[in-house]
């Protein structure tokens, strides 16, 4: 059987990632393909409330630490993404290493150091970058509800997504019609499926 093809969603906040993910796994469930969504931070595990209470200033913690936390956040599901990935079912993801990177290279913690904690955690196979200035994010509803939405520091936490992107990215224009970027997914997931159908490739390592 062949494995699932994990596809991750990254950005600056408000940049639409939650809508359109939780659209792709609705749309590829639709068409029988079984697709799960997972979101990072998951918020619901003990690591996960630690983190929710930095990020809505309910407690106060290091930018060392919380680094920390977000990382292992990730390491506390690996396991159960790798069973998911190898009996077929795709993962669609929220949020991953590279926001836990952005933001904090962003606080100027040493982008190295940032790094390492995740070094080999599952690899995506295909990551869209929902891209928006943060301008134009500070317009959207919610906006400056947690810790990070401030518009200089979104710029400098876009400004390190850019210095990570490689051939697996692309980068879809946020700023567009909600359908529109739809089909764009679609159309993007579609070609990635059909890659992944010609030669499965084996789940890889991140930044080994
Ligand atoms: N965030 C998210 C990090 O700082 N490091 C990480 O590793 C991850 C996964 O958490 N502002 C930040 C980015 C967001 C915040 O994410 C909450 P969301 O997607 O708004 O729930």
């Amino acid at each position: 059987m062949a494995r699932g093809l994990f596809i991750l969603f990254e950005g600056c906040d408000r940049s639409g990632k939650t809508t359109q993910s939780t659209r792709l796994v609705e749309a590829l469930n639709s068409q029988g393909i079984r697709a799960k969504l997972l979101k990072f931070p998951d918020r619901t595990t003990a690591i996960g409330k630690m983190i929710d209470g930095y990020l809505t200033q309910q407690n106060k913690l290091s930018d060392e630490a919380v680094h920390l936390l977000f990382s292992a956040n990730r390491w506390e599901v690996m396991e159960q993404m790798r069973a998911d990935l190898e009996s077929g079912t795709t993962l669609i993801v929220d949020r991953y290493a590279f926001s836990g990177v952005a933001f904090s290279a962003a606080k100027k913690l040493d982008f190295k150091w940032c790094k390492a904690p995740d070094v080999g955690l599952l690899a995506p196979d295909r990551v869209f970058f929902m891209d928006i200035h943060p301008d134009d994010a500070a317009k959207r509803e919610g906006y400056g509800d947690e810790i990070y939405e401030k518009r200089e520091f979104q710029i400098e936490v876009r400004v390190k997504f850019f210095t990570m992107m490689d051939n697996s990215w692309s980068i879809v224009d946020a700023n567009k019609d909600k359908d529109e970027i739809h089909r764009q997914i679609m159309a993007l997931t579609s070609k990635a499926f059909a890659k992944h159908n010609e030669a499965e490739s084996p789940i890889k390592k991140l930044w080994t």
